[in-house]
């Protein structure tokens, strides 16, 4: 064979002529269609199947390699995948975005409009599926061999709609028009259990065996999507599982003449991937939520156990084969089901599958606020996973046993840690089995994972000090900048060449140009057309037209209390008082901008997005002030919507209450684009000041050791509300009705929480963050130099891109390396 040398672009022979000739195929072929009956989504289609096939080559090479060099592999299992329209993504990866670009233009089509037409698969809540989405793209791009397992939600994430300035939720129908990136693949379908009950037998060698006898039975169909690596031969696969109701099991119903319990059935068995939960406290305990975890967990690790024999690995290597990383405790029950497939299925020795499981598992925590750690109902969880309990209260006395041992009977010290909460109705807690099972636990920040050492997870810490480490959040830099800001991407190509996209290092090398006043004029004509075209946008949707000179400060992201989306609010609020007020001289005119999503059942995140929008309305309409201040909601905040506003945001706002936001990778991706930050000293903010310098970074508010001091000493919000002129002015407006037409009710549930409680610390640290916004307008009057911040910003953040992340990962927990794809095994040149 002949040896093939490594290129930069991995497909130089597709040029516009031979892509548009594909494309017309594919709308014949696929579509059943010929131009003049086509519509545009047609044309998407047929434009995706003709990227489909070019990856599909890529991927059948490297499937090929990995299978032949048996490659150790990483297992990422995550119940969300947030992954946004891919089509544009592949383009850029694959580097045909040009040629593609001019085949369609030769037909009379244009790129923008047919990237529009995909439907976003949003798979996911936020932060954390957004996360998994960047990190199989980096782990493609460094050729790092993963399967990355999920499941395949019908409906993903709702779609937000404001209705009178409320949000209202619509079921995401992403697969209406079908999905082209996805290949099923029946033939490697799995079997899934629940409920039922246990029975122990002695085997043929007389060995005492526990046999689960389920009360149902779902089948879990795998739908495979390529993950193109950047301008490689890697794509890794992303397997989603469907639940299906098996038609013998149908047959069994139906034939005893119970029809309609047949159909019952199939509707229950497929309800399991009908939706993604919204990130909701009602989410708590919900059966089909623990179904859908166990569901998806099970169809991988059969899936493995399928590859293990495909490649004739005993399964006692499987840690050797495999390193499954759980994102977050959703997947966490693959520890008892590992066990259960080892010791039940494979008649492994308890011992010996212990060592498997343990030194195969690693887990990632991405929340410290305790509501959010997943506990299950001991009743729950025995109805449905039987046999997983009894495999956890084994893990739990063999645990203990160690524990007490260590701590000379300190009973308290066994209750802490025990896998089982007894303290009233009985829970089973899933971070604590995702520790005691696994061989690493990671946080996603330096000061998250501090906080996981020293407070949530301490206990643990203290046994196996070896097993944590830190592994601060990236994203990448392909999404985040090459394809949400082309014309950055090309001023920075043009500068320093096209290395960046690969090593975000090199953005270092900015900060030669920083005084170079002509190109801080280009970065900021670039700034100022993102803006304009964001402007555009928002007009069409809103008949607002806004001032692209204007300071765009921009929060977008989950609506939560912690997130404080609500303290931004009050200081707009308190801006305008002070503007009508005749208190305001040579004010910096700003256009806030607001975004994100609330989960449907948690009231007072709603009612902020409400708040935001009636003092729209209220101040958008006053001509006294309208050219001085704007404020906008964007409705339904996605990863689509995103690639929009990060290019066009001047002031990034990270305002969580310290100690709260695991790491926030928003914060990273404004960055990236030149935005500045004003902050907290929470999460990745943290490690984003230190690395783009204090001087170009608005800090602002109390430190997490300040927060819990000021909890401990009894924190009295109204107090602080007293003390402060602007913030009880604010308060005042809208206790008054002013932003509710004169409703007075409307917002007392918010009022009263702050009043009363403020968990959050909004009133503590509303002061500082009026100061800091002060600084930020002072800042913003000297353009120039606004400019050599950006630029300074942007520079700095290399060690946000989620390729070194996934390097750090690959060094420290999954001990994998590169295995570069073989391309003799590219189907064409066989
Ligand atoms: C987020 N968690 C963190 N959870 O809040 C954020 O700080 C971090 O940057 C990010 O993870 C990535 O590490 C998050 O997004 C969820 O959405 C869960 C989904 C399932 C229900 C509970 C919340």
């Amino acid at each position: 064979m002949v040896a093939v040398p490594a290129e930069a672009h991995a497909e130089p022979a597709l040029d516009a002529d031979a892509i548009k000739r594909a494309f017309l195929d594919k709308l014949f072929s696929i579509q059943g269609k010929f131009p003049e009956l086509a519509t545009q989504h047609d044309y998407y289609l047929a434009l995706a199947y003709t990227v489909r096939d070019v990856m599909l080559r890529h991927w059948v090479a490297t499937a090929a390699t990995y299978t032949r060099q048996r490659a150790r592999t990483v297992c990422y299992l995550s119940a969300e995948y947030l992954l946004g329209p891919q089509l544009g993504s592949n383009l850029v990866s694959l580097g045909i975005q040009e040629p593609v670009r001019d085949a369609v233009r030769s037909l009379g089509l244009d790129l923008e409009t047919l990237l529009a037409q995909e439907p976003e698969p949003g798979l996911g809540n936020g932060g954390l599926g957004r996360l998994a989405a960047c990190f199989i793209d980096s782990l493609a791009t460094l050729e790092i061999p993963t399967l990355a397992y999920g499941i395949r939600y019908e409906f993903g994430i709702f779609q937000q709609e404001i209705v009178d300035g409320w949000q209202t939720e619509k079921t995401d129908k992403w697969l209406t028009y079908g999905n082209p990136w996805e290949l099923p693949r029946p033939e490697w379908t799995v079997d899934v259990k629940f409920g039922g009950h246990t029975e122990r037998y002695v085997d043929d060698v007389g060995r005492m065996r526990v046999r689960w006898v389920p009360g149902k039975l779902v089948n879990g169909v795998p739908y495979d999507t390529p993950v193109q690596g950047y301008r490689n031969y890697t794509a890794n696969t992303l397997r989603l599982w469907r639940a299906e109701a098996p038609e013998s099991f149908d047959f069994a119903v139906f034939n005893r003449g119970d029809y309609y319990g047949a159909v019952n059935q199939k509707v229950t068995s497929e309800n399991i991937t009908k939706v993604l939960y919204p990130n909701d406290d009602q989410a708590r305990g919900k059966e089909l939520r623990l179904e859908q975890q166990y569901f998806f967990v099970s169809c991988s690790l059969q899936d493995m156990f399928r590859i293990l024999a495909v490649q004739s690995v005993p399964v006692e290597r499987f840690h050797e084969k495999f390193a499954v990383q759980l994102n977050d405790t959703h997947p966490s029950v693959a520890i008892a089901e590992l066990m259960r497939l080892l010791v039940d299925v494979h008649a492994m020795d308890w011992d010996r599958a212990w060592d498997v499981t343990w030194r195969t598992m690693a887990y990632t925590n991405h929340t410290i606020l305790p509501e959010a750690l997943e506990c299950w109902p001991v009743e729950l969880f025995g109805r449905v996973l039987p046999r997983h309990l009894e495999i956890i209260y084994e893990i739990n006395a063999r645990f203990l046993d160690d524990v007490r041992i260590r701590n000379l009977g300190d009973e308290a010290r066994v209750a802490d840690l025990s896998l089982i909460d007894e303290r009233g109705e009985r829970y089973v807690r899933m971070a604590h089995l995702a520790c005691v099972g696994s061989h690493a636990v990671n946080g996603v920040a330096e000061l998250h994972t501090e906080l996981l050492k020293t407070k949530v997870l301490s206990g643990f810490h203290e046994l196996w000090r070896e097993r944590f480490s830190n592994q601060t959040n990236g994203v990448t830099p392909r999404r985040w900048i090459v394809l949400a800001n082309p014309r950055l991407t090309a001023l920075l190509t043009e500068t320093l060449g096209d290395g960046w996209v690969r090593d975000l290092d090199e953005l270092q090398g900015l900060d030669r140009w920083l005084d170079d006043s002509a190109f801080r004029e280009r970065w900021a004509a670039i700034k100022r057309a993102n803006k304009e075209e964001l402007a555009a946008r928002i007009d069409v949707h809103s008949d607002l037209p806004l001032a692209p000179d204007s300071l765009f400060d921009v929060q977008v992201k989950r609506f939560h209390e912690y997130k404080r989306q609500h303290m931004n609010i009050l200081h707009v609020i308190a801006l305008y008082h002070r503007l009508k007020s005749g208190v305001e001289h040579d004010f910096v005119p700003r256009t806030f901008i607001f975004g994100g999503k609330a989960a449907p059942g948690y009231r007072l995140a709603k009612l902020i997005i409400k708040l935001i929008n009636s003092v729209g309305t209220v101040l958008n309409r006053d001509p006294q002030t309208r050219e001085l201040l704007r404020v906008v909601f964007l409705p339904n905040f996605n990863v689509r919507n995103g690639h929009g506003i990060y290019p066009a945001a001047d002031l990034s706002e990270q305002i969580s209450t310290a100690g709260k936001e695991a790491s926030g990778t928003g914060n990273m991706k404004f960055a990236m684009n030149g935005a500045l930050t004003i902050g907290t000293l929470d999460g990745a903010n943290i490690e984003l000041r230190d690395e783009v310098g204090a001087e170009n970074f608005f800090l602002f508010g109390l430190t997490a050791p300040e927060v819990e001091a000021l909890r401990a000493n009894g924190y009295r919000p109204a107090d602080w509300c007293r003390a402060d002129a602007d913030l009880a002015s604010a308060v005042e407006l809208i206790r008054a009705g002013f932003f509710s037409r004169g409703d007075t009710e409307l917002f007392e549930p918010l009022l009263r929480s702050m009043f009363d409680y403020d968990p959050y610390f909004v009133f503590a640290d509303f002061a500082a963050y009026r100061d800091c916004q002060t600084q930020v307008a002072a800042a913003y009057r000297d353009r120039d130099h606004w400019t050599r911040m950006s630029i300074a910003n942007a520079a700095h953040t290399g060690k946000f891109s989620s390729d070194r992340t996934i390097r750090s990962y690959c060094r420290d927990i999954w001990r994998v390396q590169p295995v570069p794809v073989d391309r003799t095994h590219d189907p064409r040149r066989t």
